[in-house]
This record gives structure tokens, C-alpha cells and sequence, in this order.
């Protein structure tokens, strides 16, 4: 009997765990652009159009390989719309009554899933270091979920970078050598760029003509398409970045977008790139004594260890994760955020880059956009939305995670030990944004006052009963116990008066 084998838009791999259950001279690929997966958030063109390119790029190399495939494109005139309907539609056309499908990266596509009316196997994504089991047996028992200890796990399930039953180096993690900020005249190496071909090229022509509204430029798009042009961006990280990953991966530099990060999130959430096999490359470069252990340890803990718990964290806590809302934050997402005029250089250049460029790196998502939305007290579940439409590489499973937990302490401190919060000094110190701003950053009260100083001291003051008991917050409230009360009463009203204006649609 025929069966279908899904393959959604982020499953591109050909050792996909329903590709390996399905017999190729049998089974029918099932693959799909719908407008369901296109638009449960307005994402940014680009993204969608990276999606559609490496799936038919993706469709093309499994027939060359012997696979049938039905594949539905967004513009044709049957498609069903949604990923239940092409399979319920695929199923009548064969005569198909059951479906093997690999666990999406989503509860809402999971829940879809699991309604639709097909006999339905849905195997594990077995695409990760840790499974599901592997986190839960670490999670189950355990007062706090540390990333720190869940990635010496990894590392001593993988062997990477260690020696015997011990870290290499004497230590599991060197992040106090890094977090230098970068001076402009530093050597700056360049991502590849790929030219549309002609695939890539139908592609945008698609995308620009059905989605004309959402955020986000779409041309000059030079994304990696398929496996060989994504291995190609590693290989140029590796080769020209990685040795200086560590220094410099909180750095951030006006005329300098990507510094020396590798670009590869989207690569390796849609099944282009492997993560295991990303690490033991970088851990060889490292070997051959190409880069410093500092930047291997760090890039390495990034994806078995960040990667993978915020994974983890998804999928312990269940669907209702995405609308936590610990810090009962309520406003709206203000226009910035979509590129309204502002005077605050860091967010207009984060948001601008974010428009042009689908991608912005890690520091400036979390202490820039992700930090003054927490500071303004911003609902979560609208910065969510903003992030998971935004960014080239966001699938919710390591967007949301990312956003509610680490961002935005949504979840109460699941994932992040204390809120990442700063004031205008920590963006002044790690990048040259302060330099050409409308605030000044080194004045706390009056109109010029960068706003991240008034809004910092905002953001303590109304969640004093959340956070004085917390020992990593101790001394931040020393400090604002120690200011004259007249100080502190100019700089509450300060930043009532930037919220207010902020709320009211007023350029700040
Ligand atoms: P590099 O800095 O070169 O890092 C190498 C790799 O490590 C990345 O490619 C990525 O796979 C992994 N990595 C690094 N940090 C994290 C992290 N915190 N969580 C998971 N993986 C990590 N990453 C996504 O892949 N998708 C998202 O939707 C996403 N949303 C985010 C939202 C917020 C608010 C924040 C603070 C972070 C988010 N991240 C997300 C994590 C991180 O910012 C991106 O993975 C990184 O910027 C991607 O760029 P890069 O490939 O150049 O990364
Ligand atoms: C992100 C995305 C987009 C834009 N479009 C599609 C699509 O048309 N068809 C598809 O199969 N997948 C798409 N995706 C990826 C899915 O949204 C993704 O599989 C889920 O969010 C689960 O991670
Ligand atoms: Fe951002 Fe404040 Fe610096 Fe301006 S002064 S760039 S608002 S941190």
C-alpha cells in the first residue's frame, strides 16, 4: 500500500527520520508551499523565499535520487492551502490512506498534524544532539534547568572537546576571554553571497508579487540555497572568522552587520547544514591549531549547548509556553519596531539591518531590540510575534525559547538566571552606536538622557518584588537605594514621560 512522506519546509535532509521509515520505489514525497506555513506570522520575504528556494531545490535532488515527489507550489491553481489539506488532497489523488511524517519544529503544526484524518506515524526529528528522552531524563528532578550544566552533558555525550572525562583546557567554558568590543579598523571578513540562479530567481518573483506588504527587503538576496552552497558559508566562517568568533561575538559595529559570526542558524534549522558534524569541523580547526580554543569552546557551545537546551526547553514545557507572560507586561510593540523613525541609533540600525538583511546576530537581538522591549514592558507574546517573522533562521522551537525565555524572562527564569536588562553603558562599551545618536548616553535624567538609562531604572523600580531577593540583582538595588530620592523621583518621571510619548505614536 502507497504511503506519503511529508517533508516540511524546515526538514530538508536527506537522512530525515520519514525518509529512512519510507521505501523509495513505493511511497510518495509529500511537499508543499501553502500559505498556512507562509503566513501564521508576516515573515520577512527573504525568509519565505529562502523556504520555497531550498525546497525545490530540495524536491529536485530527491528525484534525481529516485524519490517520486509531489510537490505543490504556492501559485498553483489546486493547492489546498495548508500543510492537512495538501496531504488529505495528495492522499485521494494516490489512493493513500497512511502518512509518515517527521515531529514539526511547532506545537501548532504538531496539533494540525495530529487532527488531521489520516492514519498518521510520527517519527521523532532525530536531527539534534539530545533527544527528547536524553532532556527529559537530564530536566526531570533538577530545582533549575542551567544551560551551563546541560551542555557538559553534550559535551561529554559527543567527546567534543574533551580529554578522557575532562574538558580540554582545564575549563567547559572560556567566555571570560571574549566579549571584547570591536574597533571599527579591525580586519572584517566577508559572508558568501550567492547569485540567484534561475530557480532563486522564480522564486522571488513569486515572493515579491504575493507578499508586496510584509517587512523586510527582498532583493539582494544572497542566501545558500541548497546543502553545497551552506557548506561553502561554514567552510568561509571557519576559514576567515572563527579565530576570532570568540574575542569578538559581542561586538557590535555600525558599518560592520555580521562581524565575525558564521550565518549558519537558517542553514542548520532547515536541515542544510548538521550540527554534529558543524562542531567536529570546528573542533578539528581548533585541532590543526587554526583557531583558539576560546572561539571553538565558545562556537561549540553555542549549538550543543544553546542550541539544544532551548530545544529542550520547548518541548518540556509544552504548547501554552509561547504565552507566558510572567512579568504581566502589556504594552504594545511600538512602530520602531517596523521601522518607524527613531533617534536612538542602536534600534534604527538594528531594525534597519534587520529589514535589509533578514538576520541580525545575537547581542543585538537580545541587548538591543530584546532589551528595551523588556525594559518598556513590552507584552511578550507581540515580540514574539515580531521575532518569529523577522529573522531568516526563526522556527519557533528555538525562536520561542529564545524570545519568552531568555529575552523577555516571560517564563519567570526558566532559561535565563536573572533578566537581561541594561542601561545605555553596556551598548555604549560593546559597540560605536552611541557615537552618532540623537541621546546622550552618558547623561541619566533630562530630556537628552539616553532612554535605556531612565527606562533601566524604570524597569527595577516597578518589579522590585520580583527581583530584590534575587542575589545576582543585589547590587543594582543598592545603587538605586543609594540615589537621593529627588534622583530617583526625575528619573521615573523621566521615563513615564518617554513611555507615554512612545505610546502615543510620537517620533522618540
Ligand atoms: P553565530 O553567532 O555564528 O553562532 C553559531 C550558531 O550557534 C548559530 O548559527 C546558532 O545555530 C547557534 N546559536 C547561537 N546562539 C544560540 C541561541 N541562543 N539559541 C539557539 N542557537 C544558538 N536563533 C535561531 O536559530 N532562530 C531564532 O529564531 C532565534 N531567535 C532569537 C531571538 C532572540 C530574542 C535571541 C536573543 C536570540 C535568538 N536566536 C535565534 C539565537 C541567535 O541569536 C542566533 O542563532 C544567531 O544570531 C544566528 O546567527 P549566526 O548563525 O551568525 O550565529
Ligand atoms: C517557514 C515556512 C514557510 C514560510 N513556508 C512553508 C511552506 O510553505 N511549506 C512548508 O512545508 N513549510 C514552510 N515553512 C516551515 C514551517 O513553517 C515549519 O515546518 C514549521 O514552522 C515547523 O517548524
Ligand atoms: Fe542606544 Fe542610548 Fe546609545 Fe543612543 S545613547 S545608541 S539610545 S544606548
Amino acid at each position: 500500500m502507497v504511503k506519503l512522506v511529508l517533508v516540511l519546509g524546515d526538514q530538508l535532509t536527506p537522512t530525515l527520520a520519514s525518509l529512512r521509515a519510507a521505501d523509495k520505489a513505493n511511497d510518495r514525497v509529500v511537499m508543499a508551499e501553502v500559505t498556512s506555513e507562509a503566513s501564521y506570522v508576516p515573515h520577512h520575504p527573504k525568509k519565505i523565499a529562502l523556504v520555497f528556494a531550498c525546497m525545490r531545490k530540495f524536491a529536485q535532488q530527491l528525484r534525481d535520487d529516485g524519490w517520486t515527489v509531489d510537490y505543490t507550489r504556492l501559485d498553483d491553481p489546486d493547492n489546498a492551502g495548508s500543510i492537512p489539506g495538501e496531504l488529505l488532497r495528495r492522499a485521494s489523488d494516490s489512493g493513500a490512506s497512511s502518512v509518515i511524517a517527521t515531529r514539526p519544529g511547532e506545537w501548532r503544526l504538531i496539533e494540525a498534524l495530529e487532527d488531521t484524518p489520516l492514519d498518521l506515524d510520527i517519527l521523532e526529528d532525530d536531527r539534534f544532539v539530545a533527544s527528547h528522552a536524553d532532556f527529559n531524563a537530564w530536566a526531570d528532578g533538577r530545582k533549575q534547568l542551567r544551560m551551563e550544566y546541560f551542555y557538559r552533558e553534550m559535551r561529554r555525550k559527543t567527546g567534543l572537546l574533551m580529554e578522557d572525562d575532562e574538558p580540554t583546557g582545564g575549563k567547559w567554558n572560556f567566555d571570560q576571554d571574549n566579549r571584547k568590543p570591536a574597533k571599527p579598523d579591525l580586519f572584517m571578513p566577508s559572508p558568501l553571497n550567492f547569485e540567484p540562479d534561475e530557480t532563486v530567481q522564480e522564486v522571488l518573483d513569486l515572493v515579491e508579487a504575493t507578499f508586496p506588504d510584509n517587512f523586510g527587503e527582498l532583493r539582494h538576496f544572497g542566501f545558500a540555497t541548497d546543502a553545497t552552497e551552506a557548506e561553502a558559508v561554514l567552510d568561509n566562517f571557519i576559514e576567515t572568522a572563527l579565530p576570532q568568533f570568540g574575542d569578538y561575538q559581542d561586538a557590535m559595529l555600525s558599518g560592520h552587520r555580521f562581524l565575525y559570526h558564521a550565518l549558519i542558524s537558517a542553514y542548520l534549522n532547515i536541515g542544510l547544514l548538521d550540527p554534529l558534524d558543524v562542531c567536529r569541523r570546528v573542533e578539528k580547526a581548533w585541532q590543526k591549531g587554526h583557531a583558539p580554543l576560546n572561539s571553538a569552546e565558545g562556537f561549540i557551545r553555542q549549538i550543543i549547548g544553546w542550541r539544544e537546551f532551548v530545544r529542550g526547553i520547548y518541548f518540556h514545557e509544552g504548547p501554552d509556553y509561547a504565552n507566558r507572560n510572567w512579568l504581566e507586561h502589556d504594552r504594545a510593540l511600538p512602530g520602531l519596531y517596523w521601522g518607524q523613525k527613531t533617534g536612538m541609533t542602536c534600534l534604527s540600525k538594528t531594525v534597519e539591518q534587520t529589514n535589509e538583511e533578514a538576520y541580525a546576530h545575537h547581542i543585538q537581538r537580545l541587548m538591543v531590540t530584546g532589551n528595551f522591549a523588556l525594559l518598556a514592558g513590552i507584552d511578550p507574546a507581540q515580540v514574539h510575534e515580531w521575532y518569529l517573522s523577522v529573522y531568516f533562521d526563526a522556527f519557533e522551537w528555538v525562536e520561542a525559547p529564545n524570545t519568552v525565555g531568555m529575552s523577555q524572562f516571560a517564563d519567570g527564569g526558566l532559561v535565563a538566571s536573572k533578566p537581561y536588562v541594561s542601561s545605555g553603558s553596556y551598548i555604549d562599551r560593546m559597540s560605536d552606536y552611541c557615537s552618532e545618536c540623537s541621546y546622550s548616553v552618558k547623561e541619566k535624567t533630562g530630556k537628552d538622557a539616553c532612554p535605556f538609562n531612565l527606562l533601566y531604572w524604570h524597569f527595577l523600580s516597578r518589579h522590585r518584588s520580583r527581583f530584590s531577593d534575587n542575589p545576582r540583582m543585589a547590587m543594582m538595588y543598592r545603587t538605586w537605594d543609594k540615589m537621593e530620592s529627588d534622583r530617583q523621583d526625575e528619573i521615573l518621571t523621566g521615563a513615564e514621560d518617554f513611555l507615554s510619548r512612545m505610546d502615543a505614536g510620537d517620533p522618540v
